[in-house]
């Protein structure tokens, strides 16, 4: 989806001290309300990436996440249209402790690590236990691959191999390279994640319909 598809009917803002539940699942509002987090070491990315992704800024004097942070967002997509809640969850060991929690009831998770520095990936396994312990075992996990602007075109192939490796080691759902500074992959890494939560939604309501569980 291209960002003038996004124009009007795009809303974009911060919490204004309202819980992100009482803005996002608003009933009837929206077709579907997708909860996505965002986790991964300090300074690998993830403030800069949503920030492309909801405003198309890059900024390269993002100030540290402290704690969490939130965005929410309405967009239309595949006809519906669709709330969405982007939990930034920072990075530093130092606010761990309080994450948990808002990780709760989410649909998807990003694990984020920096492509020019792969000691970032150290971080990687953490942070799928801590999503998939405060939510479905087979939530699906898209590892992001970040700054990949840094790296030199001929390291490319062996970080895709090591990431890659990783989707299959820790059952996540794909690796996707991205670069917010040139503006690669942002928006195709989290629309296909939405695309998918999309296309689950309309299997389980045929499943229902077929078995006439009225679900939830
Ligand atoms: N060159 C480059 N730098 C980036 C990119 N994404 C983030 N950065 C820089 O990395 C630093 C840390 O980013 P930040 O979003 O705060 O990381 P976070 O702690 O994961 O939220 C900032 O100085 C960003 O400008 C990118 O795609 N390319
Ligand atoms: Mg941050």
């Amino acid at each position: 989806m291209k960002h003038h598809e996004r124009g009007k009917g795009l809303r974009a803002r911060e919490g204004n001290g309202k819980k992100p539940e009482e803005i996002v699942t608003t009933a009837s509002l929206y077709d579907n309300s997708f909860k996505l987090i965002f986790g991964g070491a300090g300074g690998v990315g993830k403030t800069t990436l949503l920030n492309r992704f909801m405003y198309n800024e890059f900024n390269p004097a993002t100030p540290l996440t402290v704690g969490v942070a939130f965005n929410t967002l309405a967009i239309e997509r595949q006809g519906r249209n669709i709330g969405l809640a982007l939990w930034d969850l920072g990075g530093q060991d130092r606010f761990r402790f309080i994450q948990g929690i808002y990780c709760e009831k989410s649909q998807a998770a990003f694990v984020f690590f920096d492509m020019s520095n792969l000691g970032t990936l150290g971080q990687v396994p953490d942070w799928i236990s801590m999503f998939r312990q405060y939510n479905d075992q087979s939530i699906p996990i898209v590892l992001v691959g970040t700054k990949m602007d840094l790296v030199p075109e001929t390291e490319l192939e062996n970080i895709h191999a090591i990431a890659n490796q990783y989707v299959v080691d820790y059952g996540m759902y794909c690796y996707g390279p991205t670069s917010a500074m040139l503006k690669i992959n942002v928006e195709e890494i989290i629309y296909y994640m939405i695309d998918l939560l999309i296309y689950n939604d309309y299997c389980t309501r045929a499943q229902q319909a077929q078995t006439g569980d009225p679900g939830t």
